[in-house]
């Protein structure tokens, strides 16, 4: 399914050295992870345009960063990591307001960061729920828990009455297009840890470059 392929081609292991001792870290791929949104956006699409508004701007956000890959900078965007490195040495981020890159990669990759933390929450929600569980009630505790501290009045109004209109969980499961309920159990099962291991890697990385609150 889209979800795993995201999870599990966004976050390649890499062997780095370091002088006498080896270990590992984790590289994000930049190419991978426009994918698995574009996977996502497609999925919310065949949702009905009351999601409309949402998968526009991740759409937005996800051509952004395509652009990059296809510049003369390309090779600078391939890997989460290296895309921050580039842009902070390079100082092509408006750190404190918004001033002449309002859409640097680092806060248009930051927007859907914040996302893939609402997707991770409703995900595990949805793989733990039971036959008659609400979609609407799952995905409204994950918005409420990530995404809403972010948002101002009147996009988390617009949300939350687009969440009146998310199928039931067997209309939902059977759109993710990934087998029987069962197997969509098992998906997730696999693929919410690789989701939540992407999230870590970057959070840690932006924290580390003091990037988490780019206007
Ligand atoms: C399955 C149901 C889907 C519910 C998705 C829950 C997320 C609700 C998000 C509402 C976003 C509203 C539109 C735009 C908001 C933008 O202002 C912000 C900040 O960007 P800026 O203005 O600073 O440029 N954009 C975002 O927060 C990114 C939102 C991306 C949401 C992607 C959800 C993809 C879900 C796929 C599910 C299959």
């Amino acid at each position: 399914g889209l979800l795993y392929s995201f999870a599990s081609f966004s976050l390649q292991r890499f062997l780095v050295e370091k002088k006498t001792q080896q270990h590992y870290g984790r590289e994000i791929y930049m190419e991978h992870y426009v994918a698995g949104w574009k996977g996502l956006i497609k999925l919310l699409n065949s949702l009905g345009s009351v999601f409309g508004f949402i998968s526009k701007d991740a759409a937005s956000k996800t051509q952004i960063l395509m652009n990059f890959l296809d510049s003369k900078n390309g090779s600078e965007y391939a890997t989460v990591q290296s895309m921050v490195k580039f842009e902070l040495d390079n100082e092509l981020v408006d750190v404190n307001k918004k001033g002449i890159y309002p859409e640097s990669g680092c806060r248009t990759l930051l927007r859907l960061h914040r996302a893939l933390r609402w997707l991770e929450l409703f995900l595990d929600r949805l793989r733990t729920s039971k036959e008659d569980d609400k979609t609407s009630v799952m995905c409204r505790e994950a918005y409420n828990e990530s995404l809403a501290h972010h948002h101002p009045f009147m996009i988390r109004k617009a949300a939350g009455l687009a969440f009146y209109s998310l199928p039931g969980r067997p209309g939902f499961l059977e759109v993710m297009n990934v087998g029987s309920p069962e197997q969509v159990v098992a998906m997730l099962g696999e693929a919410v840890p690789l989701i939540s291991e992407v999230y870590t890697i970057t959070e840690e990385l932006y924290q580390k470059h003091n990037l988490l609150d780019l206007p």
